[in-house]
Protein backbone atom coordinates (compact mmCIF):
# COMPACT_ATOMS: atom_id res chain seq x y z
CA UNK A 1 0.00 0.00 0.00
CA UNK A 2 1.63 3.39 -0.92
CA UNK A 3 0.24 6.22 1.09
CA UNK A 4 0.58 9.96 0.21
CA UNK A 5 1.04 12.09 3.61
CA UNK A 6 -0.11 15.61 3.48
CA UNK A 7 1.09 18.11 6.58
CA UNK A 8 2.07 21.75 6.31
CA UNK A 9 5.52 23.33 5.25
CA UNK A 10 5.23 26.64 4.40
CA UNK A 11 2.00 26.91 6.19
CA UNK A 12 3.99 27.00 9.30
CA UNK A 13 5.89 23.85 10.92
CA UNK A 14 4.31 24.38 14.32
CA UNK A 15 3.03 20.81 14.18
CA UNK A 16 5.97 18.80 12.58
CA UNK A 17 6.66 16.49 15.48
CA UNK A 18 3.04 15.29 15.20
CA UNK A 19 3.73 14.67 11.49
CA UNK A 20 7.00 13.01 12.11
CA UNK A 21 4.41 10.71 15.07
CA UNK A 22 2.03 9.99 12.12
CA UNK A 23 4.42 9.29 9.63
CA UNK A 24 5.82 6.62 12.24
CA UNK A 25 2.04 4.98 12.41
CA UNK A 26 1.39 5.02 8.73
CA UNK A 27 4.77 2.98 8.17
CA UNK A 28 2.73 0.15 9.68
CA UNK A 29 0.35 -0.18 6.96
CA UNK A 30 2.61 0.64 3.52
CA UNK A 31 5.30 3.01 1.91
CA UNK A 32 4.86 6.45 3.14
CA UNK A 33 5.73 8.36 -0.17
CA UNK A 34 6.26 12.09 1.74
CA UNK A 35 8.56 11.19 4.69
CA UNK A 36 10.14 14.41 4.43
CA UNK A 37 6.83 16.24 5.69
CA UNK A 38 7.55 15.35 8.83
CA UNK A 39 11.32 16.22 8.41
CA UNK A 40 13.30 18.50 11.09
CA UNK A 41 15.29 19.53 7.99
CA UNK A 42 12.62 21.37 6.56
CA UNK A 43 11.89 24.25 7.67
CA UNK A 44 8.50 26.80 6.82
CA UNK A 45 10.58 28.83 4.55
CA UNK A 46 11.47 25.53 2.52
CA UNK A 47 14.87 27.18 1.52
CA UNK A 48 16.00 23.61 0.11
CA UNK A 49 13.56 24.15 -2.67
CA UNK A 50 15.35 26.49 -4.22
CA UNK A 51 18.12 23.64 -5.32
CA UNK A 52 15.62 21.86 -6.38
CA UNK A 53 12.72 24.28 -7.60
CA UNK A 54 9.31 24.26 -6.82
CA UNK A 55 8.37 23.50 -10.11
CA UNK A 56 10.11 19.95 -9.36
CA UNK A 57 8.52 19.86 -5.84
CA UNK A 58 5.13 19.95 -7.45
CA UNK A 59 5.14 17.66 -10.77
CA UNK A 60 6.88 15.26 -8.03
CA UNK A 61 4.70 15.59 -5.34
CA UNK A 62 1.50 15.58 -7.83
CA UNK A 63 2.85 11.96 -9.55
CA UNK A 64 3.28 10.25 -6.09
CA UNK A 65 -0.10 11.30 -5.75
CA UNK A 66 -1.66 9.60 -8.67
CA UNK A 67 0.75 6.58 -7.41
CA UNK A 68 -0.90 6.86 -3.76
CA UNK A 69 -3.84 4.18 -2.79
CA UNK A 70 -4.54 6.50 0.15
CA UNK A 71 -3.93 10.08 1.12
CA UNK A 72 -4.11 11.13 4.77
CA UNK A 73 -3.70 14.72 5.57
CA UNK A 74 -2.89 16.70 8.89
CA UNK A 75 -5.17 19.54 8.30
CA UNK A 76 -4.85 20.92 11.72
CA UNK A 77 -2.49 23.78 10.21
CA UNK A 78 -4.03 25.83 7.54
CA UNK A 79 -1.97 24.98 4.16
CA UNK A 80 -2.36 25.87 1.04
CA UNK A 81 -0.38 23.34 -0.41
CA UNK A 82 -1.73 20.70 1.50
CA UNK A 83 -5.50 21.90 0.69
CA UNK A 84 -4.10 21.78 -3.02
CA UNK A 85 -3.05 18.05 -2.74
CA UNK A 86 -6.59 17.41 -0.89
CA UNK A 87 -8.33 18.81 -4.33
CA UNK A 88 -6.00 16.96 -6.79
CA UNK A 89 -6.89 13.72 -5.05
CA UNK A 90 -10.32 14.42 -5.18
CA UNK A 91 -10.01 14.88 -8.76
CA UNK A 92 -8.35 11.77 -8.96
CA UNK A 93 -10.84 9.82 -6.91
CA UNK A 94 -8.35 8.70 -4.03
CA UNK A 95 -9.33 7.54 -0.69
CA UNK A 96 -8.62 10.66 1.62
CA UNK A 97 -8.65 11.14 5.14
CA UNK A 98 -8.17 13.71 7.28
CA UNK A 99 -7.01 14.73 10.48
CA UNK A 100 -7.90 17.77 12.21
CA UNK A 101 -7.35 18.91 16.31
CA UNK A 102 -10.47 20.99 17.43
CA UNK A 103 -8.56 21.21 21.05
CA UNK A 104 -6.29 24.08 18.45
CA UNK A 105 -9.05 26.30 19.01
CA UNK A 106 -9.21 26.31 15.18
CA UNK A 107 -12.28 25.76 12.63
CA UNK A 108 -11.46 23.24 10.17
CA UNK A 109 -12.17 24.96 6.12
CA UNK A 110 -15.52 24.38 5.14
CA UNK A 111 -14.05 23.00 1.95
CA UNK A 112 -12.51 20.35 3.74
CA UNK A 113 -15.35 19.55 6.22
CA UNK A 114 -18.18 19.80 3.53
CA UNK A 115 -16.10 17.31 1.00
CA UNK A 116 -16.73 14.31 3.51
CA UNK A 117 -19.01 11.77 2.01
CA UNK A 118 -18.69 9.01 4.20
CA UNK A 119 -17.27 6.88 1.32
CA UNK A 120 -14.22 8.38 -0.38
CA UNK A 121 -13.41 11.40 1.75
CA UNK A 122 -13.56 11.04 5.58
CA UNK A 123 -12.64 14.14 8.13
CA UNK A 124 -11.45 12.78 11.91
CA UNK A 125 -11.43 15.04 14.79
CA UNK A 126 -9.00 13.54 17.24
CA UNK A 127 -6.53 14.45 20.21
CA UNK A 128 -3.10 13.77 19.67
CA UNK A 129 -2.46 10.60 22.27
CA UNK A 130 -5.42 8.67 20.39
CA UNK A 131 -3.48 8.93 16.58
CA UNK A 132 -2.21 5.51 16.58
CA UNK A 133 -5.49 4.04 17.48
CA UNK A 134 -7.51 6.52 15.26
CA UNK A 135 -5.15 5.11 12.15
CA UNK A 136 -5.71 1.42 13.60
CA UNK A 137 -9.52 2.20 13.06
CA UNK A 138 -9.27 3.67 9.57
CA UNK A 139 -6.97 1.53 8.07
CA UNK A 140 -9.08 -1.97 9.46
CA UNK A 141 -12.06 -0.92 8.44
CA UNK A 142 -11.16 1.16 4.59
CA UNK A 143 -8.59 -1.71 4.14
CA UNK A 144 -8.70 -4.95 5.75
CA UNK A 145 -5.13 -3.71 7.04
CA UNK A 146 -3.97 -4.40 10.75
CA UNK A 147 -1.10 -2.80 11.50
CA UNK A 148 2.38 -4.92 10.80
CA UNK A 149 5.68 -3.97 12.63
CA UNK A 150 7.85 -6.11 10.30
CA UNK A 151 7.06 -2.84 7.58
CA UNK A 152 7.54 -0.32 10.41
CA UNK A 153 11.43 0.19 9.99
CA UNK A 154 12.06 3.43 8.36
CA UNK A 155 13.47 3.41 5.03
C1 LIG B 1 12.54 21.76 1.21
C2 LIG B 1 12.60 22.60 2.23
C3 LIG B 1 11.41 23.14 2.38
O1 LIG B 1 10.59 22.70 1.44
C4 LIG B 1 11.32 21.86 0.77
C5 LIG B 1 10.85 21.11 -0.29
N1 LIG B 1 9.45 21.41 -0.34
C6 LIG B 1 8.58 20.49 -0.51
N2 LIG B 1 8.95 19.23 -0.73
C7 LIG B 1 7.99 18.30 -0.86
N3 LIG B 1 6.67 18.50 -0.75
C8 LIG B 1 6.28 19.76 -0.52
C9 LIG B 1 7.20 20.81 -0.40
N4 LIG B 1 6.53 21.93 -0.18
C10 LIG B 1 5.23 21.61 -0.15
N5 LIG B 1 5.07 20.29 -0.34
C11 LIG B 1 3.82 19.54 -0.34
O2 LIG B 1 2.80 20.46 -0.07
C12 LIG B 1 3.81 18.49 0.76
O3 LIG B 1 3.38 17.27 0.24
C13 LIG B 1 2.85 19.03 1.81
O4 LIG B 1 1.80 18.12 2.10
C14 LIG B 1 2.27 20.31 1.25
C15 LIG B 1 2.63 21.52 2.09
O5 LIG B 1 2.26 22.70 1.44
P1 LIG B 1 2.69 24.14 2.02
O6 LIG B 1 1.85 25.11 1.21
O7 LIG B 1 2.32 24.17 3.48
O8 LIG B 1 4.14 24.29 1.80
Amino acid sequence: MQIYFCGSIRGGRADRALYERIIGSLRLYGRVLTEHVGSGKISERGEDAVKEGDRCIHDRDVQWLMQADVVVAEVTQPSLGVGYELGRAVAMNKKVFCLFRPASGRVLSAMIRGAENGEHFFVRDYQEEEIEKILEEYFTSSFSKTPSHSLGQPR
